[in-house]
């Protein structure tokens, strides 16, 4: 199946809500939607208006922003949800609904006939206000397979903008994804979504899966952050599409922003960024071994796959460590404009690994070292 256009949904105000620490105020709301604004997220997606009096004003002030970002909220399939959701003038709605049998035995209680008639009163009623609106089935991978698909073709014949897949509790392979959105993309000629979540470290993978299969919208948050440990994260999902397309993110994306959303998102929850996050991690571009020091000295892009400064960070050259090389003390002897002898480089290179041996050395360190061989010629 053809890859199609892509776009993100962010829910880092949706389900970002449902991480542990993702508690936002009014403020915080404001500030982050209007970063992802301007970084030029397509589609955010919102709490709905019905958790508490709070959302509901957040969802109403957000909507009537007037941003480029289309704004939605995710409602149950319900026809009071769906009301007050218009009514906070978002441009669409997220419908939800359980299909897996688990959910419809211990949940809901609701037949597959029940689930489509449900959810076909609702999605006419929100095409009729002339608004968008997705219909998605909770817990998508563990859902029977003939079930699912009655009820996507339902809701295309119905008229949703898109159907989305959602691996809730974040057990689905790759494979599994790109077979289901591939047999999905055979029933129904709306646009497709996929969520996934982190539980087994597929999220990315899973997304990435998605898109080549034919979903179209994909489901992100900053940092990844929701449920236990979140969903696709957005700099990951980044990372990876940027590998096959550079110059499409890069028209789309103001992707030298990213180090600031991780950042905002971080500070607000009050977690340290996570030091091996995708791209903005404090070490993600960290080069330390002294065969990849050498290399990145001729040619950054040899263990790089991404130049940081496309998402505004930059490498971090560790040339104190025990595993450092010959060629960083070199290059690091030039930039201070001084002039060693081979011999004597090797020399200080020995010296570094002993002392590095008892701990890395701070560039200071090194600099002075090498300040002193040049100066007499020698090392002890
Ligand atoms: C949840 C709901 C959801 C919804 C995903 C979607 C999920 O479990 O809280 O709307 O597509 O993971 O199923 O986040
Ligand atoms: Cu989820």
């Amino acid at each position: 199946m053809a890859q199609r256009d892509w776009f993100i949904i962010d829910s880092t105000l949706r389900e970002g809500e449902q991480f542990a620490l993702g508690s936002f105020g009014l403020a915080d709301k404001l500030e982050i939607v209007k970063a992802l604004d301007a970084f030029g997220i397509d589609f955010i997606e919102l709490t709905t208006p019905i958790a508490s009096p709070a959302s509901r004003r957040a969802c109403e002030a957000i909507a009537s922003l007037g941003l480029r970002a289309k704004i939605l909220t995710h409602i149950r399939a319900n026809m009071d949800d769906a009301r007050v959701a218009l009514d906070c003038g978002v441009y669409g709605v997220d419908i939800l609904f359980g299909t897996s049998s688990e959910l419809r035995q211990f949940s809901h209680g609701r037949s597959v006939g029940e689930i489509i008639d449900e959810s076909l009163e609702v999605i006419e009623f929100v095409k009729a206000a002339g608004r968008n609106v997705r219909f998605s089935s909770e817990d998508t991978f563990r859902s029977d397979k003939r079930d699912l698909l009655s009820v996507y073709r339902a809701a295309d014949g119905a008229g949703v903008n898109r159907v989305g897949l959602a691996d809730t509790v974040g057990v689905a392979t790759p494979n599994q994804v790109r077979e289901l959105v591939a047999d999905v993309r055979a029933v129904v000629g709306c646009d497709i979504e996929f969520h996934g979540h982190n539980d087994t470290g597929c999220a990315v993978a899973n997304a990435f899966e998605a898109v080549r299969a034919g979903a179209t919208h994909i489901d992100c948050s900053i940092l990844g952050i929701g449920e236990r440990n979140g969903i696709t994260p957005l700099g990951g999902f980044l990372a990876r599409m940027y590998t096959l397309n550079p110059e499409r993110l890069k028209s789309r994306y103001r992707l030298d922003m990213l180090p600031e959303l991780d950042t905002m998102v971080a500070r607000i929850t009050g977690v340290a960024l996570p030091f091996n996050n995708y791209l903005t991690g404090s070490y993600a571009y960290n080069h330390k071994a002294g065969m990849h020091l050498k290399a990145i000295y001729l040619n950054p892009g040899s263990y790089e796959i991404i130049p940081p400064e496309v998402f505004g960070v930059t490498r971090r050259l560790q040339v104190g460590s025990r595993l450092t090389g010959r060629h960083a003390l070199a290059v690091r002897a030039r930039d201070l404009n001084l002039d060693l002898s081979d011999d004597v480089l090797r020399a200080v290179t020995r010296q570094v690994k002993a002392l590095a041996d008892e701990g890395d050395l701070p560039m200071e360190e090194i600099d002075r070292l090498l300040m002193e061989a040049a100066v007499s010629g020698v090392v002890s």
